[in-house]
């Protein structure tokens, strides 16, 4: 039996999603886990003998301009290596998880070993600003083993920081009893769209990364020629913006904005295609969750996405920003129900064997065993 610190961002998101469905299958399995952050992980809804949650608290002094979260991070993660006696400690994202724990093995009495988890923005987004760049590098280089969620985040990685460490790709995973298809009789009656309408969904946390107004134009393309709805679920920065696109477009009637949900796979039971058409994305879980739910997607040929959805045998790819190429495929997909099924079921078979969360969790538990006996 392990014991395993985690840290992770504990709100809304693809990273903490991940690394709060890895602490609770590791606990599943026998090891002890403790989740250290600012709140307690969102996913960590129910009760489990070996879960355990320690809350970093930040003083508000008045001499400090800036409340010091990093230093009251590492002190926690100081405290609980030595209390608990944490053989590895966790981190996911590079910055500023990883430095501060880099920190706290160098202040804990005991010894443990850092593994650290780079999940995409801490790199494409953190890597460019030149500020952080050598601290980024520092953290990865002197965690005792890195993973990331896909290959492509490997090679940006070692592209933009030449960093000297191997880095192991770890797929992401989802929880496969909760991302099942289901059937929803009431659902779709309950947000008013008719049987005979088509459902198209985007979820996100409508950064401009996510390109929404993308999803927008390519939906006033295909209610054209199918009748559907489209789902827009999730909150964030682009949101007004996004609901004022949908009035000037007068798609009011038929763009129904969900903000955000916690029932995702019910609302991926009631879809027939999922959309996101991002910028940047180092894995994209959302397609991972879609596909679970046999819904298939269309998503752009950017940064892990291709590793996740292969074109034309469980999705569509499509060059960034190509409205027309995306409509196109929705249309094809939803006037073709015999291509829809195959793709769905295509889909499905995809995630549940290249992703399946009891290989990816054996994956992370070899990474573990290999920095302990180092
Ligand atoms: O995409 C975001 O804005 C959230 C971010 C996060 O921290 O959860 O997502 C990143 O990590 C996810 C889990 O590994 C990946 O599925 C997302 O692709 C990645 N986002 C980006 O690379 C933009």
């Amino acid at each position: 039996m392990l014991k395993i610190g985690i840290t992770c961002y504990p709100t809304v998101g693809g990273s903490g999603v991940i690394a709060t469905e890895l602490g609770k299958l590791l606990a599943e399995a026998g090891h002890e886990i403790h989740f250290i952050s600012s709140s307690i992980p969102f996913r960590l809804d129910n009760f489990h003998p070996r879960i355990f949650y320690h809350e970093v608290e930040i003083n508000h002094y008045p001499v400090f301009q800036y409340p010091p979260y990093d230093l009251a991070l590492t002190s926690k993660m100081v405290e609980i290596i030595d209390q608990e006696k944490l053989d590895i400690l966790h981190v996911h994202y590079a910055m500023p998880h990883a430095i501060c724990a880099i920190l706290a093995r160098d202040i804990a009495s005991h010894k443990v070993k850092i593994v650290t988890t780079l999940h995409g923005t801490d790199i494409t987004v953190l890597g460019i600003d030149t500020t952080f760049r050598k601290t980024i590098k520092y953290a990865i280089e002197q965690s005792d083993a890195v993973t990331a969620v896909s290959r492509s985040l490997v090679d940006q990685t070692m592209e933009m920081l030449q960093v000297n460490k191997e880095i192991e790709v770890i797929y992401n995973f989802v929880n496969e009893s909760e991302y099942v298809k289901e059937e929803q009789l009431a659902l779709k009656q309950q947000y008013g769209i008719k049987q005979d309408e088509k459902v198209l969904i985007h979820i996100s946390n409508f950064r401009k990364v996510k390109r929404v107004q993308d999803v927008i134009y390519t939906f006033n393309l295909v209610r054209d020629k199918v009748k559907s709805k489209l789902l827009l679920v999730g909150d964030g920065p682009e949101y007004s913006s996004m609901v004022k696109l949908v009035e000037e477009l007068q798609l009011v009637d038929d763009v129904l904005f969900l903000g955000k949900q916690n029932n995702i796979s019910k609302l991926l039971s009631v879809s027939d295609i999922l959309l996101l058409l991002s910028e940047k994305e180092s894995f994209g879980l959302v397609l991972l969750e879609a596909n679970s739910c046999e819904v298939p997607c269309i998503a752009t040929n950017v940064g892990g996405i291709p590793e996740v959805i292969k074109h034309e045998e469980t999705g569509y790819l499509v060059d960034l920003g190509d409205i027309e190429q995306s409509a196109a495929y929705c249309i094809d997909l939803l006037t073709d129900e015999a291509k829809l099924t195959r793709i769905s079921e295509n889909a499905y078979l995809h995630a549940r064997n290249t992703f399946h969360s009891a290989s990816i969790v054996k994956q992370y538990l070899s990474v573990y065993d290999k920095v302990l006996s180092q």
